[in-house]
């Protein structure tokens, strides 16, 4: 597989600063050499620029860094879409907030090859909220409605070639869900799987049910992974760590999933904040569960689909 690695080294959608650091920590703590020792070729494409903030106001004061974090969108969404023309995407964050641009590429892309986009989404937070309901500012809260084309959008963030169907939408690891988002995914349709439903039925079958429906419908498959999915005791570099997350052996269980599955077309790598870490323990985390999902095994395993 041909991997393709793009930097998108922004922090102006989170609450504090130091997501820009992410995808130099993700490559000193050996991403490009963990995925060549598995066979993949890899392609460097650099950093993604910042543009110039677009001059946008918006009438919740609350909101903060619009004009940079629409601008972002706007370049990173361009980035997307060309870096999805061959090979696999692997997008490094920055925050959550360049999900809105990978999505909105991605979609786009989708779109043009007639390939239904799914999305899973793993994250202790579902972040769909609207510019109009997030009461915290923070646009690493809103990509994923944003994406999936809820309102309020329009004239702020970039228009959208294409969204994600909601319907094709699967969150996983939810844990911390504002009461505006609540309504927002069961009206919209998004597949939720809190953390109540992984120590009810274990990860396995909530994901297998998702996945066969991917494969049912010939889908592109995107996974957006949070570092706050994780639980803060295994992955402590996040600024927004909520307590009961996907244990390690829980996230790796879904990464060789997703392998054996071979539905994968494309990653994020989102909200690694170098500064919070300690010895980088984090970004190795990351990067070792990258490697599980681009096949990386303890033993060879018959193969099976998912
Ligand atoms: C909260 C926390 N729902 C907010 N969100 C996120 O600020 O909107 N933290 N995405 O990672
Ligand atoms: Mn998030
Ligand atoms: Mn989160
Ligand atoms: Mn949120």
């Amino acid at each position: 597989m041909l991997c393709r690695i793009v930097g998108a080294p922004v922090q102006d959608g989170a609450g504090r600063m130091g997501c820009e650091m992410g995808p130099s920590a993700l490559r000193t703590a050996g991403l490009v050499a963990a995925l060549r020792e598995l066979g993949h070729e890899v392609e460097d494409l650099g950093a993604v620029q910042p543009a110039a903030p677009r001059p946008v106001v918006h009438g919740n004061v609350a909101l903060k860094a619009l004009p940079e974090i629409s601008a972002w969108t706007a370049v990173i969404a361009e980035r997307a879409y060309q870096a999805s023309d061959s090979g696999m995407p692997i997008f490094l964050g920055g925050d959550h907030s360049i999900s809105a641009g990978t999505l909105a590429g991605l979609a786009r892309r989708a779109a043009e090859r007639r390939r239904p986009l799914f999305v899973l989404w793993l994250d202790a937070h579902p972040d769909f909220h609207t510019l109009d309901t997030t009461s915290s500012g923070n646009l690493h809260g809103v990509p994923l409605a944003y994406a999936a084309g809820q309102p309020g959008f329009s004239g702020y963030f970039p228009d959208l070639p294409a969204t994600v169907d909601p319907k094709r939408i699967c969150a996983l690891g939810l844990r911390s869900v504002d009461p505006a988002e609540r309504r927002a995914l069961a009206e919209a349709g998004v597949t939720v799987h809190d953390m109540r439903a992984v120590d009810e039925h274990g990860v396995a079958p909530l994901l297998r049910a998702f996945l066969e429906r991917v494969a049912a419908e010939d889908g592109l498959l995107h996974v957006s992974l949070d570092v706050d999915f994780l639980d803060p005791s295994i992955a402590p570099a996040v600024g927004t760590t909520v307590p009961g997350g996907a244990t390690f052996r829980e996230a790796h269980l879904v990464m060789e999933m997703l392998s054996d599955s071979g539905l994968v077309a494309s990653l994020d790598l989102v909200e690694l904040n170098p500064f919070l870490d300690e010895r980088g323990r984090t970004a190795t985390l990351m990067v070792d569960l990258t490697a599980s999902l681009m096949g990386r095994r303890i033993m060879d395993r018959p193969t099976r689909s998912f």
